[in-house]
């Protein structure tokens, strides 16, 4: 019986949220195609009879000056120091640039056995996958290299594999249901942030948290969600909520269609926009919505 942990490090938007969802069969963290998509540590847990794997997905190596964003990389460095396996995830649709070398370096001197893998093969031309992997080889402490598509589903039997091979003999540490160590109402704040993150452009979704202030199931078997979306200007409220409200009911519909159906149930959503300025910056608001440095575990 194997168990371990493997904590799923990388670029910010390389991929990592949707390999980790794909590898443990559900949804346990929100994926855009913007970076900063993941803020938090999230454990998404795969039982078999023979194993059990904790994946770790960890915010991804970004350059932002303000605290939110440098106790995010804290937490993936954390994680990745203390995990029985590192998963180095890097997209190389646009070519494997040297600063992907030097991250994988860093990453690989932390201790754990590496396994890289190269994503987003579905949209690489074939032809630049091998010289795209020999730049990951001859790197200390990198002990595999697999080319992978999460969104095709390519090569996840392989890459599981491989993870299995270097996880320690253990028993399950997790209840073997459980898929992820969030809770119901965590995900729904995140249903929330990611219908932002998709629907607005520029520094409006970094600038957004949003508190879940009540989540309740009622008798009648719907679901009572109601929500703070925080932003931090006055400029930006006016965006979220658009012309007669327009943008923000358009979000509103998305999010709760997407609570639906990952709750199986009726949501009643209410939502309220509200301006905290440099929230980013401010460590007792950074705790009131979720980012205080026990939960990303710092
Ligand atoms: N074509 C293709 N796109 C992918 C694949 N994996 C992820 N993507 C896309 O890449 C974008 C980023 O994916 P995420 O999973 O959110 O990336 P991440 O590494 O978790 O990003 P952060 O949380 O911001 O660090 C999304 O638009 C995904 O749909 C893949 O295998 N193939
Ligand atoms: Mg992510």
């Amino acid at each position: 019986m194997k168990s371990g942990t493997v904590a799923v490090v990388g670029r910010a938007n390389a991929g990592k949220s949707t390999l980790v969802n794909v590898l443990v069969g559900e949804k346990v963290a929100i994926v855009s195609p913007k970076p900063q998509t993941t803020r938090d540590r999230i454990y998404g847990v795969l039982t078999d009879k023979d194993y059990q794997i904790v994946f770790e997905d960890t915010p991804g190596v970004y350059k932002a000056k303000n605290a939110l964003n440098s106790r995010m990389q804290r937490s993936a460095e954390t994680t990745a120091k203390e995990t029985d396996v590192v998963l180095f995830v890097v997209d190389g649709h646009e070519g494997i640039r040297e600063e992907d070398v030097a991250l994988c370096k860093k990453f690989a001197s932390l201790g754990a056995p590496t396994i890289v893998a190269l994503t987003k093969t579905d949209i690489m031309p074939k032809e630049n996958i091998p010289e795209n992997l020999v730049r990951f080889g001859g790197i200390e402490g990198v002990s595999e290299i697999i080319p992978v598509s999460a969104r095709k589903g390519r090569k996840m039997k392989e890459l599981l594999s491989l993870i299995v091979s270097y996880l320690p003999e253990g028993d399950y540490v997790f209840d073997p249901n459980a898929v992820s160590d969030k809770s119901e109402k965590f995900m729904i704040g995140e249903i929330m942030r990611e219908k932002i993150l998709l629907r607005y452009e520029k520094e409006i979704p970094h600038g957004v948290a949003v508190r879940v202030n009540s989540f309740e199931k009622k008798q009648n078997g719907v679901y009572d969600v109601n929500l703070d979306i925080i932003c931090e200007r006055q400029n930006h409220k006016a965006i979220i909520i658009g012309k007669q409200g327009r943008a923000l009911r358009e979000v509103n519909t998305f999010a709760r269609e997407a609570m639906e159906k990952f709750l199986g149930a009726k949501v009643f959503l209410t939502t309220y926009v509200v301006v905290k300025e440099n929230w980013r910056d401010d460590p007792a608001l950074l705790k009131e919505y979720g980012y205080s440095e026990e939960n990303l575990g710092i």
